[in-house]
This record gives structure tokens, C-alpha cells and sequence, in this order.
């Protein structure tokens, strides 16, 4: 049986939780990460030396980094039609996680940071109020991309990319901050609530 490697909170444990409710696929997860076990312990560090979780142990193949671990899982286990195999749809879907994974997640870090976890590193009020237009700028644009595919971030069909897509809307909309309007994220958002994936680890009510 599969195992997955960190607490049900994590954004990124989230996007593995996701991808395996797509794939129906069964498995064990131990809780690990902050508040609970560390991921500093040796027995973590020999499965990934980053000390982060998701980290999944599938027989003797262990495997970290969350979009490799989606990327694993849909090849190996029947994914296909989340991670097509035509060279332009995957890069499709690359190019959109790999934004998640880069840009965008660099742009909310610090209103993330301030405003949902009051982290006291993370209060100056001009770098927040500079993240906030950062992360806006790029939801803006994945709105416009939203717009004009009428359904999912890759195109017509829901894919792996919409899985850190989807969660990162979930996390957009749990942060306290003036947001102008996105009609399109809201009828994207609309339109992940009928997968149980989003439903269980997305629209769970955490950031
Ligand atoms: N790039 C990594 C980032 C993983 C990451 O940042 N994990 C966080 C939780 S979301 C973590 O392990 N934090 C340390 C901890 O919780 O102890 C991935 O996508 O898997």
C-alpha cells in the first residue's frame, strides 16, 4: 500500500491526497511536520534530506517534491487523462504547475505568512501590502486564463495541474485582504466542488 508522509493540513500534502482521491487510490499517511512528528528526526531525513513533507514510500520507491509525486503517481498508477501523454497537453500542464510551484508561490508567501499564519517574522505591512499586489497581478492573469478556457487551467479537461491550481484558489480566497472580483476563479471554484478530491482536501475549510 502506498504511504504518504505528512500532515493532512499541508498545502502540499494536500495536492498528493487530491491526486490520489482522482486516482482512487488507496493509501496509509503518517502524520508528519510541524506539530507533529518532526521532520528533523533521522528516520525523515533518510527519506528526504530537505526535511519537508509530502514524502511518499510506494514499495522501496521513495519520492519527494509534490508535483514529481503527482506527476509519479498518475504515470504509474492510470492517470493519463490527467497527465496526457501528447507532448503539447503535458507541457500544457507543466507550465501551469510549475508557475504554481514558482511564481505564484513566491508571490503570496509573505501576505500568506503575515495574514493567515500571523507569523511575527512576517509583519511588516509594506512587504505585505507588496505581496497582495503581487499575488493579484498573477490571479488576475490566471483569471483571464480561466476566462478564456471556460473551464479548466490546461484547457477543456480538469488535469493534474488543477490540482495545485485549485488548492492555490482555495488558499486566495481564505485570505483576509481587499480582492478585487475574479468571475472566472469563482466559476472555476464552482466547478472543482463537484470532484470529492477538492471537496475532502481543497474546500475543507483550511487555507
Ligand atoms: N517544494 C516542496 C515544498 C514542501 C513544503 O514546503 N512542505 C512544508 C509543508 S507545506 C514543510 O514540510 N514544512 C516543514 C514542516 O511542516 O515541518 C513540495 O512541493 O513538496
Amino acid at each position: 500500500m502506498l504511504k504518504i508522509l505528512g500532515k493532512a493540513a499541508s498545502i502540499n500534502v494536500r495536492k498528493v491526497l487530491w491526486a490520489c482521491a482522482e486516482l482512487q487510490l488507496p493509501y496509509d499517511r503518517e502524520d508528519w511536520g510541524s506539530g507533529f512528528r518532526p521532520t528533523a528526526a533521522p528516520a525523515f531525513l533518510a527519506l528526504n534530506p530537505h526535511g519537508q513533507v509530502p514524502v511518499i514510500v510506494d514499495g522501496d520507491f521513495v519520492l519527494w517534491e509534490s508535483h514529481s509525486i503527482l506527476r509519479y503517481l498518475a504515470a504509474q498508477y492510470g492517470g493519463a487523462a490527467l497527465y496526457p501523454a501528447e507532448p503539447r497537453e503535458r507541457a500544457r500542464v507543466d507550465q501551469w504547475m510549475d508557475w504554481q510551484a514558482s511564481d505564484l508561490n513566491r508571490a503570496w508567501s509573505p501576505a500568506f505568512m503575515g495574514l493567515v499564519r500571523r507569523s511575527p517574522a512576517h509583519q511588516d505591512p509594506a512587504a505585505i501590502a507588496a505581496s497582495c499586489d503581487d499575488w493579484t497581478r498573477a490571479m488576475r492573469v490566471l483569471d483571464a486564463r480561466l476566462a478564456a478556457t471556460g473551464a479548466y487551467v490546461a484547457g477543456a479537461d480538469f488535469t493534474l495541474a488543477d490540482i495545485p491550481i485549485g488548492l492555490s484558489v482555495n488558499r486566495w480566497r481564505h485570505t483576509p485582504f481587499d480582492k478585487p472580483a475574479l468571475p472566472a476563479v469563482r466559476a472555476y471554484c464552482e466547478r472543482l466542488r463537484r470532484r470529492e478530491g477538492f471537496r475532502l482536501h481543497g474546500d475543507n475549510g483550511l487555507p
